[in-house]
């Protein structure tokens, strides 16, 4: 089967909780199939560059301590439609408002330790695989 690819990560919150099986079943009964995958930690120099994008949000500080506060797995998953079809799996940035039977809803705990990431766009879904992967690490 090939696809769209979109890029992910299980938060420390979520790894720390024991989720790293339950969430990955999560993504593989809704179709997506696995391209790279590692289990790694970010140091703070690289969570920053990772979240660049944030810089000027007033929760960057605390979003770089959490993402390098401990061990994440990262992983670049492959289906149809991958970016928009991940963003409704994981359900909003917000636990509260993430909808009944999203990833969020059952494993995050807050705004900030909202258990997973998922790329926003194609584009970033290609910046952040190439951030974590080698080409030769994407099967
Ligand atoms: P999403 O991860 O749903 O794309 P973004 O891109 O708005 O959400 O935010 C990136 C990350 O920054 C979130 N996953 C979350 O961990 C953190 N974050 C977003 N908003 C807040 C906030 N108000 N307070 C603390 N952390 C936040």
């Amino acid at each position: 089967m090939s696809g769209n690819r979109t890029f992910t990560m299980i938060k420390p919150d979520a790894v720390k909780a024991g989720n790293i099986g339950n969430i990955l079943q999560m993504m593989n009964a809704a179709g997506f199939r696995i391209v790279a995958m590692k289990y790694t930690k970010l140091s703070a120099e690289k969570a920053g560059e990772f979240y660049e994008v944030h810089k000027e949000r007033p929760f960057y500080g605390e979003l770089v301590d959490f993402m390098s506060s401990g061990p994440i797995v990262a992983a670049v998953l492959e289906k149809d439609n991958a970016v928009e079809d991940f963003r409704k799996l994981i359900g909003a940035t917000n636990p509260a408002e993430a909808a009944e039977g999203t990833i969020r809803a059952k494993y995050a705990t807050s705004i900030g330790e909202n258990a997973v990431h998922g790329a926003d766009s194609d584009e970033n879904a290609a910046r952040e695989g190439s951030f974590h992967f080698a080409g030769t690490e994407m099967f």
